[in-house]
């Protein structure tokens, strides 16, 4: 393992990896064999952890290590890897709310900072299949039911406020991780920062007009304060297209490290961005104009899945408030009798409203980031030609502009699907 790596870069040694499976009887028995049958490949391309496979003779594990710096920097950029028990926790959580939507969480090392889970045999990340131009069937079904199931089960229309305070107490010292966040997707990239990165010189006039756009600089601040004082449910905090795996029996979310408490539309919102990206990467990828040509089949599904996305999440949501809205939340007490009944259904409708709108702003503000910021996508980094990459990022940015300035007229989520195809034919 340390052999691939430079050395500020390098993970926990092969060896001593599997020392430390095998003190734990219940993985020493899931990969079987002894130590020296097993095989441990680094696996990982993220940011922030190592990730290691682990194969035996009777089964594999995924082993995810947080060392005290971001992966892709080392040692310059120092990180707590306190990160690890808030991932696992998430993965908890979140497992209990959605299961089978995750990989399931089999053991935390919290003096090393390693936590193993299921290991997913056949699926890939999904960003890396969109950017091979394939589609996957049931996806938005499948990401709008987990956000369903995991946002609807942790927030006040589900728990108790005693345990709703309880587990958001416990999610509030993720405090290092939510500052990345609130650093690099609401601040830096609207300023002259050192980490930024873009498609220069092409896109040198587009970037400083942003930066200049006081309109801008209003809702990226709007929604960051919103990101930092609410509580209303535990996010996934980071659920991009690299967080996602796909396969034949259907996909997985992972990758919780930046999980905390916030506003539900920075999960829904942030998942959009990620397929509005890969719609708009496609022209790059094909090296066509999109102004001219008509879209692929998989930039047609990808927005469909922006709208199945969302639409499956909203029912989703509204069935389990309808059956199990137990939370200190509207009291029953107060909705009583047909017109009670008829109050509350209307205001869960609005309630879902608020949701959506908070989406879309934050949709905006992570295409932006993504298009201007430090953590470049694959879907956008891969595309060789920098012309070709700038034409398909200006699309991306006039949408995220849109989203964030104008995000009142965007009312539906089939207004944001009839942007995107707007603002990629320029
Ligand atoms: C330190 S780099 C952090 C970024 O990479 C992750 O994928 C997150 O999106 C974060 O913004
Ligand atoms: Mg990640």
């Amino acid at each position: 393992v340390t052999d691939t790596v430079p050395p500020q870069r390098a993970g926990t040694d092969a060896t001593a990896l599997a020392a430390h499976l095998a003190a734990v009887p219940g993985l020493r028995d899931r990969l079987g064999g002894r130590t020296a049958d097993w095989r441990v490949d680094e696996i990982g391309d993220g940011n922030v952890n190592f990730v290691y496979r682990v194969r035996g003779p009777a089964g594999t594990l995924c082993v995810k290590q947080a060392p005290p710096y971001v992966r892709v920097a080392g040692d310059s950029w120092p990180l707590t890897p306190e990160r690890a028990v808030h991932e696992y926790r998430a993965l908890e959580e979140h497992g209990r709310a959605a299961p089978g939507a995750l990989p399931a969480p089999l053991h935390l090392d919290r003096t090393r900072h390693l936590l193993v889970l299921e290991y997913v045999e056949g699926h890939t990340v999904l960003r890396h299949r969109l950017a091979g131009g394939h589609r996957h069937p049931g996806l938005g079904e499948q990401v709008g039911d987990y956000l369903a199931r995991t946002l609807f089960a942790t927030s006040d229309l589900a728990l108790p406020a005693a345990d709703k305070r309880a587990l958001v107490a416990e999610f509030e010292t993720n405090t290092e991780m939510c500052k990345i966040m609130e650093d690099m997707v609401f601040t830096e990239v609207y300023t002259d920062f050192h980490r930024n990165r873009w498609t220069t010189p092409h896109l040198d006039g587009e970037v400083a007009r942003i930066r200049a756009d006081t309109r801008v600089a209003v809702a990226a601040s709007r929604l960051k304060n919103r990101y930092l004082t609410s509580r209303e449910a535990l996010l996934h905090g980071d659920l991009h297209t690299g967080s996602v795996m796909v396969g034949e029996s259907g996909s997985r979310v992972f990758d919780h490290e930046f999980a905390c408490f916030g506003p539900m539309g920075f999960d829904v919102g942030g998942f959009l961005a990620h397929l509005f990206i890969a719609y708009f990467a496609a022209d790059g990828r094909r090296g066509v104009d999109g102004d001219a040509s008509p879209e692929d089949v998989q930039q047609v599904w990808l927005l469909e899945t922006v709208e199945a996305t969302w639409n499956v999440f909203r029912e989703r949501f509204l069935s389990l408030w309808r059956a199990s809205g137990r939370g200190d939340a509207y009291p029953p007490a107060l909705f009583g009798g047909a017109d009670g009944a008829a109050a509350l259904e209307a205001e869960r409708g609005a309630y879902l409203d608020r949701v959506f709108g908070d989406s879309v702003g934050f949709c905006g503000a992570e295409l932006m980031r993504r298009l201007i910021g430090f953590a470049r996508p694959d879907d956008l980094t891969g595309i060789t030609d920098p012309a070709a990459r700038a034409a398909c990022e200006r699309g991306a940015m006039r949408l995220a502009r849109s989203l964030l300035v104008d995000h009142a007229e965007h009312r539906t989520v089939r207004d944001l699907t009839d942007a995107a195809r707007n603002q990629r034919r320029g």
